[in-house]
């Protein structure tokens, strides 16, 4: 009996199998009016591979599934078979490169395709971690073959076939001259492998892609293939013959069945707005310095109040937030799962505290004036998140959105919660007015060192032009009752707007109290005094 190969399309699974049949002299027949997402259910199937995928291998001995343990089937088929090398350290290492085809190659391009496909969901940081690691493996095979022909030895071995095999899902889908030409190595062997007549015989001819698919958001997701439309152009393979003359068309066609067109999302039906949610992603990216006089001015220059709302974000269950590390990948969940409003939304979340229980904000822009339906559906962590919208006429609210550039607003609305991480010190503007970030954070940590749970409470402090009413409040709060400085009163006329002092300089007093200088900020006063005019002392 003949070995019989059961496979729905062509593709490098199955081509592993009849390209080391090829090379094997071993016949193999495709299996007769197989029909993807019918035959490969039935419970004759099922008993073959219990997970019911394609391609599986009908032995005189029983079935066989995985397209590599059935090229192996197929090369041990015939005796001392060179293909597997012929001393033990050949056979090692062709099994080594099978493996790191497997593993470093083909499970990299998966990575990187299926989501382009829409048979995963696209992750930006996913793709770019699949990238960077299916380039690391290129780089290793391109300086092996460079002193090298084959993978192992002076011909072909089965390490070849499946290496080559999972290559061309790579070269013909998405792997462009441009970006293989890093790698000349790889792209000459690929070449030889795929023009040997026996690899030419079941591949066909192969073209390189010229561009990487778009994302499958753009292109409509395909169908799950058990559902795809059946009587397509393609025809039942009946021989290993008649799968030589359009193998590659095969697959292409499974990769291009005619996807349904996707319900319009009701934000796109919404007026056009004129601020470009990417124009301001990319001035986000691009401001490296200067954040506040570039990218929060260029924020509200184009934001549409109209078109885009605010939105603060605060975490229901904080008391929960223990552990640092749990608390960070929490963050980095919800903002996955986020992407999927990427087209509509821009958000930043911040993790607070010196020790735990953790506090999570975010500051959150979305199209239109409401969270849009399908988050709030289809992104769980949105109901554990308090959600205020921001009232942009309360300048204290404006102050807040401001965090990345000017952290002040956030961190003084804030004088309970003591100051761990600013994430991206490079980007938020020095704390304290005439002083570099560091110098700044310096000056911070001496607050916080002297009593960590007022660390912002003693760095920032609103209003003094009434200083004996905050320096009540502060006696108040050193006594237990936390006093909050009133940050609600600031005003958008300047002239009207309260000074703010900065902490100059703590000192312990006695044991148990602090001594606390400020100095006064005067927004617009030049370069030489650098902003500091009045020193106000308060002892607490
Ligand atoms: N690791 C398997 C992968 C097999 C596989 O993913 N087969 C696909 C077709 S290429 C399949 O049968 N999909 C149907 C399904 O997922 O139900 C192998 O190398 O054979």
């Amino acid at each position: 009996m003949a070995l019989v190969l059961h496979a729905g399309n062509m593709n490098k699974n199955v081509f592993k199998a009849l390209v080391a049949a090829e090379y094997s002299g071993v016949e193999v027949k495709l299996v007769q009016n197989f029909e993807m997402g019918v035959s490969n259910k039935t419970p004759e199937f099922l008993e073959m591979n219990p997970i019911g995928k394609v391609p599986v291998l009908e032995t005189p001995e029983g079935s066989v599934f995985e397209s590599n343990a059935i090229a192996r089937y197929v090369t041990r088929s015939k005796a001392d078979n060179p293909l597997f090398g012929s001393t033990l350290i050949d056979s090692a290492r062709i099994e080594q490169w099978i493996d790191f085809s497997t593993m470093e190659v083909d499970a990299n391009i998966a990575k990187w395709l299926y989501p382009r496909f829409g048979y995963a969901v696209y992750l930006p940081p996913v793709e770019e971690a699949a990238i960077a690691s299916l380039k690391r493996a290129l780089g290793a095979l391109s300086a092996h073959l460079a002193s090298n022909t084959y993978l192992v030895g002076h011909s072909v071995t089965l390490a070849d076939i499946i290496m080559t095999c999972n290559l061309y899902s790579g070269f013909c889908r998405f792997m462009t001259k441009s970006f293989t030409s890093e790698f000349p190595h790889v792209e000459r062997y690929f070449w030889t492998m795929v023009n040997q007549p026996n690899f030419k015989k079941i591949l066909g001819e192969v073209k390189q892609a010229e561009t990487v698919p778009p994302l499958a958001s753009k292109k409509p997701a395909a169908q799950p293939r058990e559902t795809k439309p059946k009587a397509k152009a393609e025809p039942k393979k009946e021989t290993k013959k008649e799968a030589e003359k359009q193998p590659a068309k095969a697959e292409a066609a499974e990769e291009e069945e005619a996807p349904k067109p996707k319900p319009k999302n009701p934000l796109d039906l919404l007026p056009p707005s004129k601020m470009v949610l990417d124009d301001w992603k990319r001035l986000y990216s691009n401001t490296k310095t200067n954040f506040r006089e570039v990218a929060i001015k260029g924020f509200w220059d184009m934001y549409d109040p109209e078109g885009y709302s605010l939105w603060f974000c605060d975490y229901k269950y904080n008391e929960e937030n223990t552990v640092s590390f749990v608390t960070m990948n929490k963050v980095g969940g919800f903002l996955q799962r986020m992407d999927l409003a990427r087209k509509y939304a821009f958000g930043k979340m911040l993790v607070i505290g010196a020790e735990p229980p953790f506090k999570v904000k975010g500051l959150w822009l979305f199209s239109g004036q409401q969270i849009p339906q399908f988050v709030l559906d289809e992104c769980y962590d949105m109901e554990l998140y308090e959600w205020k919208k921001v009232d942009i006429t309360d300048e204290t609210q404006k102050e807040r959105v401001d965090i990345r550039g000017n952290p002040y607003g956030l961190l003084a609305a804030h004088p309970l919660a003591p100051l761990v991480s600013l994430h991206h010190l490079d980007y938020v503007q020095p704390i304290f007015p005439g002083m570099t970030q560091i110098e700044s954070l310096k000056k911070l940590t001496t607050a916080y060192e002297m009593d960590p749970s007022r660390a912002l409470q003693q760095s920032f402090c609103y209003n003094l032009k009434r200083p004996r009413n905050s320096k009540r409040r502060f006696q108040r709060s050193n006594r237990g009752n936390h006093g909050k400085t009133d940050p609600s009163r600031l005003t958008p006329d300047p002239c009207a707007r309260p000074v703010t002092y900065f902490l100059d300089h703590a000192e312990s007093v006695d044991g148990d109290r602090i001594r606390t200088r400020y100095a006064r900020h005067v927004e617009d006063l030049k370069a030489t005094n650098k902003g500091i005019r009045h020193i106000l002392n308060l002892v607490l």
